[in-house]
């Protein structure tokens, strides 16, 4: 196996939206970003992975792009990307883009054009047809939307302002190669490729998913672009199975560095249904096997994982698996040393590194996500109660992840001098950076230690991975590489739990608990962490 940078790395992903507002306009942006480097370099993360900064008329705050080579004016200008990028490669961080090129906004010069023009080579660039057919919209209603002019309507499986483009079209195709490598020109270090597994989709047949033609587009993209490049490739893949992520992520696929996958954020709702009927409890004993299958079944020769919690699009793990009101502190560094001991390259979300929040959202009029905004429309006409949508959106809608960025404590949590778009949250005067840098012991340092192991411990990165069998609650496993052990453990929950392990521990790597007494007792108090080298 060939060993990669991106294998060592962790990747920091950043909203630009709510990292850091630089001129007062309430509305995080490039040079925000440039000036928080410093801060990010302590962390000690490799690579960012920005989401979309691109020119916008942000109705999916910015996954509708209406011009994948300007930048949107309220983020900056080029310059301003420009000195994003030298600034942070001086460091030793790269950037990876947000590649969104399942649709574009449909003020796209290219939608305009297929718009007013029906045979113009642009209208083929998207997908048209007499009728609908039962293909729905993730945020909600129909995914075909009638265009009057030409009496023919146009799908979306995102918002009506997001078109879907026409993978089947060559000439499409290339536009987005020749885009990518203006990109890959500048220096970025990689791309996040938004929902890469619906490319292949076949309308008529109602296929969106892992169509046929998939892989023949990743590889010709690949072959036309970053190849031969050493850039951090990752799609998102919502329909992956360890199966599909090998063809993604083999090594000799000559498609992508890797894959997110997201079959843990399923246990989020209940099984097989949508994201909004939520579940309370964590499944404990169904994330192990859900993580040991990926860990186990995409080994170093097939593939590679990527590891995250959360993201712009999901709750903060801390606020729904975590335990919040009685051991934040704990319990996120239990969540962040179980993942990023696993295989695999970690993703840390914005605001994880402190310990941030789910945001106590009290009516709509604090919402702002189309998605979220869409769902309670929509709910509302079914004659469900406020309260009650309120309930799911508070639980599980996109908001939560995208309040701004708490720095410190002076007012809006040192993110804008302005208003901020939106609300800071409460609990600011507690969890900010500045806090956290200031205590040894804060869920930062726990994340800095993390990251740094990652640069020196080579049976991190490729060790073998072993599930143990222990209480439904306790999540433990080994890691073995070169006639080195490893154990970490973590109880996953407020209640002490019996743990008993038979090998001999040796010295400890990291830990947010006691460790000796955890062997000595055989036992795990609530939310206790450990990695220790172990003698079998
Ligand atoms: O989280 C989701 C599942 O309900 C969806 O909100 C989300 O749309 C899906 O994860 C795909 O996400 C990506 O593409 C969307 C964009 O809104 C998301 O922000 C992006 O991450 C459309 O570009
Ligand atoms: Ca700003």
């Amino acid at each position: 196996m060939q060993e990669k940078w991106w294998h060592r790395a962790t990747v920091y992903q950043v909203y630009p939206r709510s990292f850091k507002d630089s001129n007062g306009d309430g509305i995080g942006d490039l040079k925000g970003i440039t000036e928080k480097l410093d801060y990010l370099e302590k962390l000690g993360i490799t690579a960012i992975w920005l989401s979309p900064v691109y020119q916008s008329p942000m109705d999916d705050n910015g996954y509708d792009i209406s011009d994948y080579e300007a930048i949107a004016e309220i983020f900056g200008s080029m310059a301003d990307m420009e000195e994003l990028l030298d600034s942070a490669n001086q460091r030793g961080i790269k950037i990876i883009m947000d590649l969104v090129v399942n649709h574009t906004s449909d003020e796209h010069a290219w939608f305009v054009e297929a718009r007013k023009n029906p045979d113009s080579p642009e209208r083929d660039f998207y997908v048209w047809r007499d009728q609908p057919n039962h293909l729905m919209s993730t945020f909600g209603g129909s995914a075909w939307e009638l265009d009057e002019a030409s009496g023919q309507y146009y799908l979306h499986l995102f918002s009506r302002k997001q078109p879907d483009l026409n993978w089947e079209n060559a000439a499409l195709r290339q536009k987005i190669y020749d885009m990518m490598n203006v990109w890959i020109d500048k220096g970025i270090g990689g791309f996040r490729m938004d929902v890469i597994d619906l490319i292949g989709k076949i309308p008529d047949q109602e296929i969106t998913g892992n169509g046929p033609k998939l892989h023949d587009y990743l590889k010709e993209m690949s072959l036309a672009t970053f190849g031969n490049k050493d850039l951090l490739t990752v799609g998102e893949t919502w329909g992956a199975t360890p199966e599909i992520a090998k063809t993604y992520s083999g090594p000799d696929n000559q498609e992508l560095s890797m894959v997110f996958q997201f079959e843990h954020i399923g246990l989020q709702h209940k099984p097989d249904r949508p994201k909004w009927e939520i579940e309370k409890e964590l499944d404990v004993p169904k994330l192990k096997e859900i993580f040991a299958k990926w860990q186990l079944e995409l080994g170093v020769n097939e593939g590679w994982n990527s590891l995250f919690w959360d993201n712009h699009d999901l709750p903060r793990a801390l606020s729904i698996w975590g335990s919040p009101e009685h051991y934040r502190e704990k319990s996120a560094k239990a969540l962040a040393i179980l993942l990023h001991l696993m295989r695999g390259t970690p993703y840390i979300y914005q605001g994880d590194e402190i310990g941030m929040l789910n945001y106590p959202f009290k009516d709509l009029t604090e919402i702002a996500d189309i998605e979220s905004i869409n769902y309670a429309k929509e709910a509302l006409g079914e004659g469900r109660s406020e309260q009650d949508i309120m309930a799911s959106i508070r639980h599980i809608g996109r908001d939560n992840a995208r309040i701004p960025m708490q720095w410190n404590t002076s007012p809006q949590a040192g993110f804008t001098t302005g208003q901020s778009w939106l609300p800071v949250h409460p609990d600011f005067q507690e969890i900010n950076v500045a806090s956290a840098l200031a205590d040894p012991q804060s869920i930062f340092y726990t994340y800095q230690h993390l990251i740094s192991l990652r640069k020196t411990e080579d049976w991190l990165i490729y060790g073998d991975f072993e599930l143990l069998d222990t209480e439904d609650k306790v999540f433990a496993y080994t890691r073995q590489y070169q006639g080195k052990a490893y154990l970490i453990a973590v109880n996953l929950s407020d209640d002490t739990q019996p743990f008993s392990f038979a090998g001999q521990p040796e010295a400890t790597v990291i830990s947010n608990t006691d460790v000796a007494s955890i062997f000595q007792n055989q036992m795990m108090q609530p939310w206790d962490a450990v990695c220790v080298a172990i003698r079998y």
